[in-house]
């Protein structure tokens, strides 16, 4: 079953990138894989009723406070021009598709919306709301890895720039770096006011 769009209705793909969907990546997120086809019907359905379909990558520096090795959180992954740092090679991607990468300066990047500096905590916008605002975008359909990261972090902001946002939880996957922290993420998406869905 897939969502009913409009050209007023935005389906993002967020990060769906070998590191985080093959079971070999770097920071690979347990079933990220099972969820490329499902977006990949999503896809079809939204460009079918030209719904504008913008997906996101993680795209870090080789050295970034984002890496546990470098003094951050995470094990290295969607390193630029890697492997691991494309797109899942099952993604259906049109040759005309808006791809925004977040972290190429250094930054984490959670949210699709915006970068943070991990050491001065400073935010750059990103051109994902440019697009949003010219395409005339109401209402944000969030997909993609990882449910409990950057999903989360670009449904807040997109509820905090005033998009209705829905949620589909069939169309991510939870990370967990601890334990509970996907069943945190739904709770704080839904008390956000995002519309966070079973199927
Ligand atoms: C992400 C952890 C670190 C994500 C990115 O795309 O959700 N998670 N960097
Ligand atoms: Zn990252």
């Amino acid at each position: 079953m897939t969502r009913e769009y409009d050209p007023t209705t935005a389906l993002l793909v967020i990060d769906v990138q070998n590191d985080f969907a093959d079971p070999t990546g770097g920071l690979y997120v347990r079933g990220g894989e099972e969820i490329v086809e499902p977006i990949n019907r999503e896809i079809a359905a939204a460009r079918a009723a030209g719904a504008p379909v913008l997906y996101t990558q993680d795209w870090h520096p080789a050295s970034t406070p984002h890496f546990a090795k470098d003094g951050g959180t995470w094990p290295v992954h969607c390193v630029a021009d890697t492997w691991g740092a494309e797109l899942h090679p099952d993604l259906h991607v049109p040759d005309d598709a808006t791809v925004v990468r977040k972290g190429v300066d250094g930054g984490d990047g959670y949210s699709g919306f915006s970068v943070r500096d991990p050491v001065s905590g400073e935010e750059h916008r990103t051109e994902l709301g440019r697009h949003l605002e010219a395409a005339g975008v109401q209402r944000l359909v969030v997909t993609g890895l990882v449910g409990d990261v950057c999903v989360k972090a670009t449904a807040l902001d997109g509820v905090g720039f005033g998009y209705l946002v829905e949620v589909p939880l069939p169309l991510t996957r939870m990370v967990e770096l601890e334990p509970g922290d996907g069943d945190r993420a739904v709770a704080e998406l839904r008390d956000a006011g995002v519309e966070v869905v079973e199927s």
